[in-house]
C-alpha cells in the first residue's frame, strides 16, 4: 500500500493524496461508508460503487465474529468474495464496539472478555486474536486493537488506558510479523493514537505509534462525549506529529461540519454511522443545512428530495413522497434516504478534495461550515 501526497492547500492543512490498495485506489479526503456486518445497509453494491462513489467500506471484526463467524467467512475465501464488494475494505479491531458494550465486557492487560450482544455467549478478544480474525476476514487495512478511552475520563485513567493501548499495539505489530495475508492481497496495520483530551498523552501517543513504521495512522478516542473544541484541539496536536507522507484516519466522525474541521487540520480519512443511522430516522445532510424529512412541513412538497444532489435518488424521488415512506416505516424510505446521505457525504469530500487542488479550501470551507449547520 502506498500514499502519495499530491497537494497540500495554502492557509490550511487540508491535504489531497492517493492512496493505492491492491484493491484499488483511494483518493484523499475520503469518506468510507460503514458496513458493520459486511453490507452497507440498505445500499447494493452496484450503487454504492457506481452512483454514490464509494471507494473504501468499512466492516467489523466483532459482528463479523459473532455473526457469521470465521468459519464462514474464511470458506467463503474472505469479506471481499463472501459480500462482492471487490474495492478496499477496512475492518475496525473490535476495540470499539467491545467499549460500547459498556457492562458486558471486561478488560485486562490479556484483552477484552466480552458477551456477545446476540446471544449473551462469552467470548476473548486479545490484540493477537483481532489480527487472526482480520487477516481472515481478508481486510486491506487493519486496525490495532485498542481501548477507546471514554470522553470524560480523569487524567490517570486515560494515562493507564493509553499505555494498554501502547503495549497492545505492540503485540499487534508483532502478530502481523508472525502470519500472513490468506488470500494474495496485502494487508495494512493501521495503529491508533488515543489520549482522551489530555494534549500531553495525545503527544506522547502519537509519538510512540510514529515509532512504529505503518501504512497509515488513526485518531481515535474522539467524538466520544467530549466538546468539539476538545476534539479539534486534539487533532491539532496530533497532526504534525503523525508523518507527513501517511494517510490520517480520524475513527468514527462525524457530522459534515466535523470533516470539514478535520480536513482543515490535516485529517485524510473518515467512518461514521451518521448517513445510514440518521437517513434511517428521517435526517437528510445537505449543501444547504439538514432536514428532518418526518417535519409535517414536507408533507406536501412535491420537489425533488435534493435538487442540487449528484445521486439518482435526488432527481427522482419528491420529499413529500420520501417522508411519506419514512413515516409509514416503508423500507424503501430507509433506503433512500440512507443512499441520499451516503452519496452526500462523498460528494463534500471530493469537492474538498478539488478545492484543496485548486487552492481555495479555506474560503470554500468557511462558507461551507455555516450553509451545512443550518436547519431546513
Ligand atoms: N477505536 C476504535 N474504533 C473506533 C474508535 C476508537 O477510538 C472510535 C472513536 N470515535 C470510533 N471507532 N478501534
Amino acid at each position: 500500500m502506498d500514499f502519495t501526497l499530491k497537494h497540500t492547500a495554502t492557509g490550511s492543512k487540508a491535504r489531497a493524496g492517493t492512496l493505492n490498495t491492491d484493491h484499488g485506489r483511494i483518493e484523499t479526503p475520503i469518506f468510507m461508508p460503514v458496513g458493520t456486518a459486511g453490507s452497507v445497509k440498505g445500499i447494493h453494491k452496484k450503487d454504492l460503487k457506481e452512483d454514490i462513489g464509494a471507494q473504501i467500506i468499512l466492516g467489523n471484526t466483532y459482528h463479523l465474529y459473532l455473526r457469521p463467524g470465521m468459519d464462514i467467512i474464511e470458506r467463503a475465501g474472505g469479506l471481499h468474495k463472501f459480500n462482492g464488494w471487490d474495492g478496499p475494505i477496512l475492518t475496525d479491531s473490535g476495540g470499539y464496539q467491545v467499549f460500547s458494550l459498556g457492562a458486558m465486557r471486561k478488560l485486562s492487560e490479556e484483552g477484552a472478555k466480552f458477551q456477545s450482544h446476540i446471544d449473551g455467549s462469552r467470548h476473548l478478544f486479545t490484540p493477537e486474536s483481532v489480527i487472526d480474525i482480520q487477516r481472515i476476514i481478508g481486510a486491506d487495512i487493519m486496525m490495532a486493537f485498542d481501548e477507546c478511552t471514554p470522553g470524560d475520563a480523569d487524567f490517570d485513567y486515560a494515562k493507564k488506558s493509553l499505555q494498554l493501548t501502547q503495549r497492545w499495539l505492540e503485540r499487534c505489530v508483532n502478530q502481523m510479523q508472525k502470519t500472513k495475508p490468506l488470500y494474495g492481497h496485502s494487508q495494512s496495520l493501521f495503529p491508533i493514537v488515543q489520549g482522551a483530551v489530555y494534549p500531553e498523552l495525545r503527544e506522547q501517543a502519537a509519538r510512540h505509534v510514529t515509532t512504529i513504521p505503518a501504512d497509515g495512522y488513526a485518531i481515535g478516542g474522539l467524538s466520544v462525549g467530549e466538546s468539539e473544541a476538545d476534539m479539534y484541539a486534539m487533532i491539532e496536536v496530533v497532526n504534525p506529529i503523525l508523518p507527513i507522507d501517511k494517510p490520517r484516519y480520524l475513527m468514527g466522525v462525524g457530522t459534515p461540519v466535523n470533516i470539514l474541521e478535520a480536513i482543515d487540520r490535516g485529517v485524510d480519512m473518515f467512518d461514521c454511522v451518521m448517513p445510514t443511522r440518521n437517513g434511517r430516522n428521517g435526517m437528510l445532510f445537505t449543501r444547504n443545512g439538514v432536514i428532518n424529512i418526518r417535519n409535517k412541513k414536507w408533507a406536501d412538497d412535491f420537489s425533488p428530495v435534493d435538487p442540487d444532489g449528484t445521486s439518482f435518488v435526488d432527481q427522482n424521488y419528491t420529499k413529500a413522497f420520501l417522508r411519506h415512506l419514512i413515516v409509514a416505516n416503508e423500507m424503501l424510505g430507509a433506503q433512500i434516504a440512507s443512499h441520499h446521505n451516503l452519496a452526500f457525504y462523498l460528494w463534500l469530500v471530493k469537492e474538498a478534495r478539488r478545492q484543496i487542488l485548486a487552492d481555495n479550501f479555506k474560503s470554500w470551507k468557511e462558507e461551507m461550515v455555516v450553509k451545512l449547520a443550518q436547519r431546513l
